[in-house]
């Protein structure tokens, strides 16, 4: 059976930098990136690393405003999730011992191993779980399209267009940005509901995007989106 497109599926456009970006529902999937505790709460793997991760709790809101807006439009949602197998055999060893965090992926912590699916820490922060139908995709890379099913999930949904929020902006999101961008979809990134630890890093990475004419995609603030 085809799946009818929503009443509502109409083209839309929005106000965006470095141009308005038209999409169509049907053929969009918002694409929430790692909103996960060990990203975002104290004791998880943002924290390991040395970074302050109150930079990150402004996302939660507008993050769960996009995909409330998502869901009312009809768009595929998919859910993104950066952690590791229990055995670790899907975590380079150039990933696991990197720098020299305060404690590396695998060992406990206060939200259980750090980066470990099934654990705590590695599960989405509360309001921001997928609902039954959406996608979820666990990811062991900092893209999304790497060692995971992105690919097959898009394609045989006929998606076209895709629109980011998550964190952090310069690692997970412009990562998987970039590799959507290559794949030949037309990328927007919400400005509100993307956030880093760096908040320099964030505005370098919104202006990286849309510069040259959108080299890498589009961006647009939350506000605009959400009134299409
Ligand atoms: N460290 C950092 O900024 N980010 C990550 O390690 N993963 C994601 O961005 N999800």
């Amino acid at each position: 059976m085809t799946a009818s497109p929503p009443a509502d599926g109409a083209p839309r456009t929005v106000r965006a930098l470095p141009a308005a970006f038209s999409f169509e529902p049907w053929t969009t999937a918002l694409v929430m990136i790692d909103m996960q505790r060990d990203f975002i709460e104290p004791g998880g793997f943002g924290e390991s690393l040395g970074n302050d991760v109150g930079h990150l709790a402004q996302v939660v809101e507008p993050a769960k405003a996009l995909v409330a807006w998502a869901r009312m439009r009809g768009l595929l949602i998919v859910h993104t999730r950066e952690c590791h197998r229990p055995d670790l055999s899907d975590c380079p060893p150039a990933k696991r011992l990197r720098g020299a965090p305060s404690t590396r992926i695998g060992d406990p912590g206060p939200m259980g191993r750090i980066l470990i699916d099934g654990e705590a820490g590695a599960d989405f922060v509360p309001g921001l779980e997928p609902l039954p139908g959406e996608v979820e995709i666990v990811k062991p890379g900092k893209g999304a399209f790497y060692n995971t099913s992105l690919t097959h999930v898009l394609v045989s949904r006929g998606i076209t267009h895709l629109i980011f929020g998550g964190v952090t902006t310069e690692v997970c999101v412009q990562t998987t940005m970039r590799e959507a961008n290559d794949r030949g979809y037309e990328c927007l990134l919400v400005e509100e509901a993307t956030g880093s630890y760096f908040p320099e890093f964030r505005d370098a990475t919104l202006a990286m995007v849309r510069a040259q004419g959108g080299i890498v995609g589009w961006t647009a603030s939350l506000s605009d989106l959400v009134r299409v």
